[in-house]
């Protein structure tokens, strides 16, 4: 089973505008900021506990955050669950019969190993599981 949440995805509009509220609100500091030109975002991290809370900005109206803040507005985008052995999990929640985004590891902002499970399959919220390769 997931060892924790790994992560919190939330798409905002702007980081510049986002990331001071994180700042002020709760004291805490955003400590990466990265862009996943693969999945079109540019991305702020902030560490609450063991879990990450990953703002994301679109960089393309087109990709996967662009779209879901043209349609649903600004707000939680996913969440994403530490996993291990991810290539196996992605093959054993598919036997369970829920319908996967990524048949295969991919690589995810801060070097993880990632695979995303489909929103419609998952009771509306779109799920990832996380692999880090480095453990
Ligand atoms: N949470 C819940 N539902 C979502 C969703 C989300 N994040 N994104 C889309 N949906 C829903 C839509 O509302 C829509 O529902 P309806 O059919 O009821 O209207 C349905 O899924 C299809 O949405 P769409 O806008 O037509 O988008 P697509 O089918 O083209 O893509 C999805 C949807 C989830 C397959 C795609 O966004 C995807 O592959 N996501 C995974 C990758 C990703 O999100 N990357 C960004 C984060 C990267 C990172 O963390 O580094």
């Amino acid at each position: 089973k997931p060892s924790h949440i790994e992560h919190i995805g939330i798409a905002v509009k702007s980081l510049d505008a986002a990331i001071p509220f994180y700042e002020k609100a709760f004291g805490l500091e955003c400590y990466a900021i990265e862009e996943v030109p693969e999945q079109k975002v540019k991305t702020a991290f902030f560490m609450v506990g063991q879990t990450k809370i990953e703002l994301l900005e679109s960089t393309d109206p087109e990709g996967p955050v662009g779209k879901f803040i043209e349609k649903k507005g600004e707000g939680v985008h996913h969440v994403a669950f530490a996993v291990e052995n991810l290539a196996e999990k992605l093959v054993s929640i598919q036997e369970a019969g829920v319908q996967v985004i990524d048949k295969t590891p991919r690589k995810g902002a801060e070097g993880l190993n990632i695979g995303f499970l489909h929103p419609k399959s998952t009771f509306g919220v779109l799920t990832e599981l996380c692999e880090d390769p480095s453990k």
